[in-house]
């Protein structure tokens, strides 16, 4: 399956405002009916192909709270097609926006120098308090990470659906966990969720058990440090079919040198990109 225009509706400027003026001051969107049928059907078949083939589910880290999650973690390094749907020209612009460094240089302007930061498909277990994936939260205008969540099966309260506390990304606090009124956030397979990594948010229990499959791709700034190391872990495969603006979306472009004899800049352009994910880490 080829990842096209045709893939995703096309969001005209005015909804694409709409949707900026929304993430600026609730702190999230959704984009209703953003995925064609097709894509979201053969995402959704890969997804669980993928979990019922995983040898083991008990990764170092995984904590108590999250042993009634489905999970798939790592989709880049699993399947091209999940990288290829990253790159719509909606979610491009609204990461530019939001994410890109407008003092990068070493690319140009217009394109985009954010970085994908986690990557994974999850269905609801139990109840997801309220957390920040920004780690530090901090009011004003400028965020440095954002989630974009694509649904792969409806969402309601009663499969665990996402939770927000609108506006709250602007509170500069951790959330508070106690709080009883919060907005469920519903919604259809192939929309879109958006959201500000500072937004307060979680999932409801999934009490009726049905999958809610959602793939949620963190994006972030080129400078923060990614949730896992994507480029190291990437299949020597999947780099070799990779585009330039894919290699620096997976941080292949911001890669810390090891020493200065390497390089003295965090960041580089497609033409600092090399032949094999092995070389970037050969001892300079
Ligand atoms: O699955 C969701 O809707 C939210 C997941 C989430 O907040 C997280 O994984 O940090």
């Amino acid at each position: 399956l080829i990842v096209s225009e045709c893939s995703f509706r096309k969001i005209e400027q005015d909804e694409l405002n709409e949707k900026l003026r929304e993430l600026r001051i609730y702190g999230y969107t959704i984009v209703k009916e953003f995925i064609s049928n097709p894509l979201a059907e053969e995402l959704l078949e890969r997804v669980k192909k993928l979990e019922t083939t995983r040898e083991n589910t008990q990764f170092l880290g995984r904590p108590e709270r999250d042993a009634a999650d489905r999970l798939v973690y790592n989709l880049q390094n699993k399947d091209k097609l999940f990288i290829d749907i990253l790159e719509d020209e909606f979610t491009k612009k609204v990461l530019i926006e939001n994410l890109n460094d407008p003092y990068y240089r070493f690319l140009p302007e217009s394109e985009p120098n954010y970085i994908l930061s986690y990557f994974n498909a999850r269905s609801s277990g139990s109840r997801l308090d309220l957390h920040i994936d920004s780690y530090l939260p901090a009011p004003g205008e400028k965020t440095w990470a954002m989630q974009i969540v694509y649904l792969l099966d409806d969402m309601t309260e009663s499969n665990g659906c996402t939770i927000v506390v609108p506006g709250s990304h602007l509170s500069g606090r951790y959330s508070d966990r106690d709080l009883t009124k919060f907005v469920s956030v519903t919604a259809k397979r192939g929309d879109l969720v958006v959201w500000d990594s500072r937004l307060w948010h979680g999932t409801h229990e999934n009490v009726d058990k049905s999958s809610r499959w959602a793939l949620i791709a963190t994006f972030s700034s080129w400078w923060v440090k990614p949730s896992m190391d994507i480029p190291r872990g990437l299949p020597e495969e999947i780099y070799k079919q990779l585009t330039l603006p894919q290699k620096r979306m997976l941080g292949f472009c911001s890669i810390p040198p090891v020493t200065e004899n390497e390089r003295i800049n965090t960041k580089t352009g497609y033409d600092d990109l090399l032949p094999c994910v092995a070389d970037y880490y050969r001892f300079k």
